[in-house]
């Protein structure tokens, strides 16, 4: 925690007062400093009949719960966390179904092309898989383990169609407005078979987490800022995520709001490495499906809500011939959640993207 503590201000430092004094060259051939850490998406414009596509992995792994930011085990949970539904016919006073692990894999295609230097479009699908692992306490109280199962989901996610218009640019600075708009593709009526504290084994609809997309139009303001200095680049995005009306479950997920800044150095013209700090801020779910009635957390949408902050390691390569690899990895130095909710561990991002 003490190192934390000495490695946050050491990078706001660092994105506050870039080094000064690196005049800048114009390099021709590949650039790897000209992107943002791959985890960052829509954070550059192209030229006129430029087109990309893009191909990134995500891997995220959560285990063990908090409630605020400390730690609860499951038997504190299947003890003490009072069970959103109790009172209602068949429910326990406390929560008796705890999520001990769960990992998300995101497949993501992207596309973009700029019909003008001022404006480039961008399509992105998705693909999910998501595993959540469980142990069911046995009956209404009392801490004996009746056993573990896991649920899993997979599909296509929700699709994301954006458009980025520059604002300015002079070459060193760069702004540009993002505005998107996230098409209610992917499910949410996903199922899978449980162990509920009596000992059954039914087939039900999965909770808010493991469901596939919103249900919902999304629009999805941001805006974009990069600086090139020479061989650094540092650069900020604000993106958020705003749900319209209601989806067909008779919920709505909570809006997103996400800040990142980060910094860059090229050690080579094709070579370039990036820290970058990512604070995400996510509301609770609005309404509530009635299918998703179990004491467990993750059908109750307040425990959803969360603030986290992320810092992240990066690498990019880039290659003469308009082919771009990178890898990102990164952690929560801090996260507050609305819970009991699982804690994200670790992130993964790998990327290949391809200009021509
Ligand atoms: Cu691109």
């Amino acid at each position: 925690m003490k190192v934390k503590q000495q490695i946050i201000p050491a990078l706001l430092g660092a994105l506050l007062f870039p080094p000064l004094g690196f005049a800048g060259h114009n390099h021709t051939g590949p650039q790897a400093n000209t992107h943002a850490p791959i985890g960052v998406m829509g954070d550059h414009t192209h030229k006129t009949n430029e087109w990309m596509l893009s191909y990134r992995f995500m891997t995220m792994e959560m285990e063990g719960n908090r409630s605020g930011s400390s730690s609860l085990s499951a038997n504190e949970i299947a003890t003490t966390v009072p069970n959103h539904f109790a009172g209602q016919p068949m429910q326990p006073t406390t929560l008796r179904v705890v999520p001990t692990k769960m990992t998300m894999d995101m497949h993501m295609f992207g596309g973009m092309y700029a019909p003008t230097d001022k404006l480039t479009v961008m399509v992105m699908v998705n693909y999910l898989k998501k595993e959540m692992d469980h142990v069911t306490f046995q009956g209404m109280m009392g801490v004996n383990r009746l056993g573990n199962f896991t649920t899993k989901s997979e599909g296509f996610g929700d699709t994301k169609v954006s458009g980025l218009y520059s604002l300015y640019n002079d070459g060193n600075h760069k702004v540009h407005v993002n505005l998107g708009l996230s098409l209610p593709t992917g499910s949410i009526s996903k199922k899978d078979r449980v162990l509920t504290p009596m000992g059954m084994r039914p087939e039900l609809r999965l909770p808010y987490g493991m469901q596939m997309g919103s249900g919902t139009y999304d629009v999805l303001p941001g805006i974009t800022y990069q600086h090139y200095q020479g061989k650094w680049n540092h650069g900020a995005q604000y993106m958020a995520t705003i749900r319209t009306g209601e989806n067909s479950k008779d919920y709505t997920l909570g809006d997103e709001h996400k800040l990142n800044a980060w910094i860059s150095y090229a050690w080579r013209h094709d070579l370039s490495t990036s820290v970058r700090l990512a604070y995400l801020d996510v509301d609770n779910i609005g309404g509530a499906d009635p299918k998703m009635m179990a004491p467990v957390q993750t059908t109750d949408p307040d425990n959803y809500s969360k603030e986290r902050l992320d810092l992240y390691a990066g690498v990019n390569w880039a290659t003469q011939a308009g082919h771009r690899f990178a890898l990102e990895v990164g952690a929560p130095v801090y996260q507050h959640l609305d819970g009991p909710q699982l804690e994200t561990d670790w992130t993964l991002t790998a990327g290949y993207q391809y200009a021509f």
